[in-house]
C-alpha cells in the first residue's frame, strides 16, 4: 500500500481537482457552463491545423477523445493546483479554514472566469475548499513526536493515524462526489426527452412520407432508408459541447460590407415562407466507404429574399458565416444566395446536437458549409480562410460523387443470392445511374435506383441482386445526372474529399 502520509499535498491536491470537474458536473451536466468546457474549447482553438488533420487521418473520432481528456487532465491540475497552494498556506499558519477559504476562493474566480456562470462556478469551489478543509487540519497540533519511525516527521503515530484519516478522506469525498454527480446526472438526463415539434412543420409530415416512401424495398432492416432518423444522423463538431441557444436568445446578423446591416429574430425568422426540403449532407473528413453521409427532410426558409434585403457590396462576393461555437466558414455569397435556413429537422426541432434553433444549408456542398447554430453572416470585401481552411482543408466546394456499400447493405437471400444495396449522392448534379461489377471491374451492370425527388440536393438508393459464385469483388461507381462518372483514382480525405470507386469481397 502506498503510504497517504507521504505524498499526502499532491494526493489531496489530485483529489480535490477531481471534485472540481465532478462539482462542477453535478451543477451543470454536459453544458457551456461545465468547467471543462472552456478549457476543452481553447485546445480546440489553438492546436495546430497540421495536428488536428494528421490526428482525423491518423486515429479519426479517437481524436475527440484524445482532446477531451486534455481538457479534462488539465482542469484537474489547475483547480489541483489551486488546492495544493490552500494547504500550502493552512500549514503554514496552522489552520485548515484558511488555506480552505482561500482554495475555494481562488476556484470560484477562476471557474466564474471560465465559464462567465458565477452561481454554476459554486458547484467547483465548494468541493475544492471542503477537500482541503477535510484534508487539511494541521499536523503539528496533535501532540509531541513519539519516535523515529514516523514517517511525518516532529508527528505522534497517533497524529499519523489522523493525517492518514484526513488524507483518505479527503480523497474518499472527492471519489464520492464523482460517483454522484454520475448517478445523479443519470437520473436527471433529458437526453431521452422528446423534441418537440418545429414551428410551422405541417407540410413536414407529408413530405417525410414523400421521401421516405421513395425508398427501395431491402432485403436488410438495417440499411437506412432515404431519410436518417435523427438519432441516426452523422455528427460533426469542433467542439464537445453543444452551444445552448434558446429560440428566445436566437438572432441572425448580417455584418459588414452591406448596404443596411440586419438582425433577424427566430420568429421573425419561422414568420417568413416555408418550405421542407430534403437535404443529404456529406462530411469531406469521412472516408471513400464511410459514414458521415446522411439526409433529412429540413423545414425553413430561403436565404435568398434576406440576403438580398442587406444589399451585399462587398469586394469578394464572398460571405463569412459563424456559430454561437466559435466556428466560421467562408464561401461566394452566390453559392450562400441558394441557401436555406432551417429551424426543423424531420418535422422536429432541431437537436441541440445539428444546430438547434438554426443552422444553413448549402446545397450540393460539403457539410463543412452548413453552419450550424448560425449567429453571424459577415460580408467580406477580402477573401479569408474559415476554420477547417485554415487547417489545410479545401472543403468548402461542391461535393464528389459517391456510392456507398455498407456492410449491412450486403445480404444473403435466402434463395441464395445476394443483394447489394445502398446509397449514392452527387450534390446538386443528382445521381443518374451507379454501375456495379462483380468480377472485379470487367463486366458492369446498371444498378436498380430510388425513384427520383424534386428535391435539388438528395441522394439516391440502389439496389443489385446478383449469384454468388465463390469470392466476388464487387466494385460500385455512380455517374452524375450531368453523365459524369465518379472518379476512379482513389485519394484520401484530406484536403478535398476522398475518391475513388468502393470495392469490397462478397462471399467465400
Ligand atoms: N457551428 C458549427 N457548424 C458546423 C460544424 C461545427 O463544428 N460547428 N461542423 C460542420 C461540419 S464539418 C459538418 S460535416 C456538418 C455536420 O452537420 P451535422 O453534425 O448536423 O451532421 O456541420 C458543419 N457545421
Ligand atoms: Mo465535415
Amino acid at each position: 500500500m502506498i503510504d497517504v502520509t507521504e505524498h499526502r499535498e499532491m494526493l489531496l491536491a489530485a483529489a480535490a481537482g477531481t471534485a472540481a470537474v465532478a462539482g462542477s458536473y453535478l451543477v451543470t451536466g454536459w453544458t457551456p457552463s461545465f468547467v471543462v468546457r472552456p478549457v476543452d474549447q481553447a485546445i480546440v482553438n489553438l492546436t495546430p491545423g497540421s495536428i488536428v488533420t494528421l490526428a482525423i487521418e491518423t486515429v479519426g473520432d479517437a481524436g475527440h477523445l484524445i482532446h477531451i481528456a486534455m481538457a479534462f487532465a488539465a482542469v484537474i491540475g489547475l483547480f489541483g493546483a489551486v488546492a495544493f497552494a490552500g494547504l500550502r498556506l493552512s500549514a503554514r499558519v496552522d489552520r485548515s479554514s484558511v488555506g480552505a477559504a482561500a482554495a475555494g476562493a481562488g476556484s470560484w474566480l477562476l471557474a466564474a472566469g471560465l465559464t462567465r456562470s458565477p452561481v454554476q462556478a459554486l458547484g467547483v469551489a465548494l468541493p475544492v475548499a471542503a477537500v482541503v478543509v477535510i484534508g487539511g487540519l494541521p499536523l503539528t497540533s496533535t501532540g509531541p513526536a513519539s519516535g523515529d519511525d514516523s514517517p511525518v516527521s516532529g508527528v505522534s503515530s497517533g497524529a499519523v493515524d489522523a493525517v492518514r484519516r484526513r488524507t483518505l478522506g479527503g480523497v474518499a469525498g472527492a471519489l464520492g462526489l464523482v460517483a454522484a454527480a454520475i448517478v445523479g446526472r443519470r437520473s436527471l438526463a433529458t437526453d431521452d426527452e422528446p423534441l418537440a415539434d418545429a414551428p410551422r412543420s405541417e407540410g413536414a409530415t407529408a413530405r417525410l412520407r414523400e421521401v421516405e416512401s421513395a425508398s427501395l424495398a431491402v432485403a436488410s432492416d438495417n440499411l437506412l432508408g432515404m431519410v436518417s432518423p435523427i438519432g441516426e444522423f452523422y455528427n460533426v463538431d469542433i467542439a464537445e459541447f453543444d452551444p445552448a441557444v434558446t429560440a428566445a436568445e436566437w438572432s441572425l446578423t448580417f455584418t459588414g460590407e452591406t448596404g443596411s446591416e440586419r438582425t433577424v429574430t427566430f420568429d421573425e425568422l419561422t414568420d417568413r415562407p416555408v418550405e421542407h426540403r430534403a437535404v443529404t449532407l456529406r462530411c469531406v473528413g469521412e472516408d471513400l466507404n464511410g459514414r458521415k453521409l446522411d439526409n433529412a427532410v429540413w423545414t425553413g426558409t430561403p436565404i435568398r429574399p434576406l440576403l438580398e434585403s442587406v444589399d451585399p457590396r462587398g469586394e469578394c462576393d464572398c460571405a463569412m458565416l459563424r456559430g454561437e461555437d466559435g466556428y466560421y466558414v467562408q464561401f461566394p455569397v452566390d453559392v450562400l444566395a441558394d441557401g436555406f435556413l432551417a429551424w426543423g429537422m424531420n418535422g422536429k426541432e432541431l437537436p441541440l446536437g445539428h444546430g438547434h434553433p438554426v443552422r444553413v444549408l448549402i446545397p450540393g456542398h460539403w457539410g463543412e458549409t452548413n453552419v450550424k447554430w448560425l449567429s453571424e453572416i459577415e460580408l467580406l470585401n477580402v477573401e479569408a480562410d474559415g476554420y477547417w481552411e485554415e487547417r489545410g482543408w479545401k472543403g468548402t466546394g461542391e461535393v464528389k460523387t459517391v456510392a456507398k456499400l455498407w456492410d449491412e447493405g450486403i445480404t444473403e437471400l435466402d434463395d441464395g443470392r445476394v443483394e447489394l444495396a445502398g446509397h449514392a449522392y452527387a450534390g446538386t448534379r443528382g445521381i443518374e445511374r451507379v454501375e456495379v461489377s462483380t468480377d472485379g471491374g470487367d463486366l458492369w451492370t446498371d444498378a436498380t435506383l430510388s425513384d427520383p425527388l424534386p428535391d435539388a440536393d438528395v441522394w439516391r438508393q440502389w439496389r443489385h441482386v446478383f449469384d454468388p459464385d465463390g469470392a466476388h469483388e464487387v466494385v460500385v461507381r455512380a455517374v452524375d445526372g450531368e453523365g459524369t462518372r465518379q472518379l476512379r483514382e482513389p485519394s484520401d480525405p484530406s484536403p478535398t474529399g476522398s475518391s475513388g470507386w468502393v470495392r469490397r469481397t462478397v462471399g467465400q
